[in-house]
């Protein structure tokens, strides 16, 4: 066994089991290991990596302002912030912002503005604020995130849970017309579910859940941690059922593929529910934060990885369809957030997956069965090419076994 690999388990949580690869060096769509081996990476760190690796004007900015200042905290003003935060809000056009760090913490901000904003402006008696969500919802870690999990794993040992939070089938507006009562503060959702094994809901699915939400003033908050930032062919996943959301988090690339970002973003009307000292961390809106991730955005539009991630997950997802494979039961996505699904009876994805390393592939499977291939967005259609001819060669030896 690696003594790497043993290190870690020697000295770590065993609250993962990572796919045996030790990586040492990234940069671009490539990834190397100790032994100096190259993949080209179809996880992009869960799609936090959208940049590709260690992109070098996103570094150069990272570096520039650590020289200068990284963390004051929000104890005092820093120069740098202001701008990041007048990017974010005029890109997506929300009215403010909120930074936090890692994607659970924006979605507590969300959780807590919503449940704020039905107590102070909709009426709804002190806690008694009810939370919508979705089967197969992935939001995060914390306590009250995996309270409305579906997922047994993610709750088994951790209870007792916050109340408040009704969990509906996904791709069903019908399921939130009735959830909804008197009391409802929001609907909480993501445009695809990412951690369900890439689900892309019905097209229009999101437009009747906003309508619904309208009619009865209930708060839409759209989960684009994973899904924002170009990841599905536009800027925010929303804007294919063209749906501006009451507010929406982002996460993961939006810090580059450097260090941890997030925001919550809406409008006036709910930020305004925090008043000084109701809600805050150490770290959110930093100065070095605040200038990486106002690059990041940047950086998307200078380089047109929006309409890349569009043309080439277009490109993938069909080449993927045309494989003749009794292992493929099914192969969705949308942008360059695709799932290729294996047939249990003869692999699990996982199988397939240390295949594909094999081979210079490098992914992981989600939910047992679900092969992500979610490659940073400057991946260019050569290296595309080269993926679907290894996953060709893999499903077809694995037949053949
Ligand atoms: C793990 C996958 C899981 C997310 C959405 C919020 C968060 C995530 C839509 C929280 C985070 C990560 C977490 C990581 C594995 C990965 C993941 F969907 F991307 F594959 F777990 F479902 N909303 N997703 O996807 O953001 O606090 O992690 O910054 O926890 O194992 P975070």
């Amino acid at each position: 066994m690696h003594s790497k690999i043993e290190q870690e388990k020697l000295y770590g949580a065993h609250n993962y089991e990572p796919i045996p690869v030790v990586l040492t060096q990234g940069s671009g769509v490539l990834v190397w290991d100790e032994e100096k081996n190259v993949y080209i990476d179809m996880m992009s760190a869960y799609s936090a990596v959208s940049h590709g690796h260690c992109h070098p004007k996103l570094v150069k900015i990272l570096q520039d302002q650590a020289e200068k200042l990284a963390v004051v905290s929000r104890a005092f003003y820093s120069n740098n912030l202001a701008d990041f935060l007048q990017k974010i809000c005029e890109v997506t056009g929300f009215e403010k912002a909120l930074p936090m760090n890692s994607g659970a913490e924006g979605v507590e901000t969300a959780l807590k503005a919503a449940r704020k904003w039905a107590y102070t402006k909709k009426g709804i008696a002190e806690n008694k604020a009810e939370i919508i969500v979705c089967e197969g919802n992935f939001h995060g870690r914390t306590i009250a995130i995996i309270g409305m999990s579906s997922e047994a794993q993610y709750r088994d040992g951790f209870g007792p849970f916050p109340a408040g939070f009704k969990i509906i089938p996904y791709n069903d507006p019908s399921q939130l017309e009735q959830a909804i009562t008197p009391n409802t503060a929001a609907f909480l959702v993501e445009p695809l579910q990412g951690e369900a094994g890439i689900i892309v809901p019905d097209a229009g699915y999101l437009a009747k859940c906003a309508e619904i939400c309208r009619r009865h003033n209930v708060l839409l908050i759209c989960d684009e941690i994973q899904t924002g930032m170009g990841r599905t062919g536009k800027f925010l996943a929303s804007e294919h059922d063209n749906v501006k959301p009451d507010a929406v988090i982002l996460g993961k690339a939006l810090g580059g593929g450097l260090l941890p970002i997030s925001v919550f973003l809406t409008k006036k009307e709910v930020m305004d529910v925090f008043t000084p000292g109701d809600h805050g961390s150490t770290f959110g809106g930093n100065p070095l934060a605040a200038a990486v991730g106002k690059a990041a955005i940047e950086v998307l539009f200078e380089e047109n990885l929006i309409a890349h991630s569009k043309e080439l997950g277009d490109y993938f997802l069909a080449a993927l369809k045309k494989i003749k494979s009794p292992l493929i039961d099914e192969v969705r996505g949308k942008g360059l957030l695709i799932g290729l699904a294996i047939n249990p009876s003869y692999y699990t994805a996982r199988e397939i997956c240390l295949r594909l390393l094999k081979k210079g592939v490098l992914t992981k499977e989600t939910h047992h069965t679900v092969i992500r291939l979610a490659p940073p967005l400057i991946i260019k259609k050569e290296q595309i090419d080269q993926v679907v001819g290894i996953i060709k060669e893999v499903l077809t030896e694995a037949v053949i076994k």
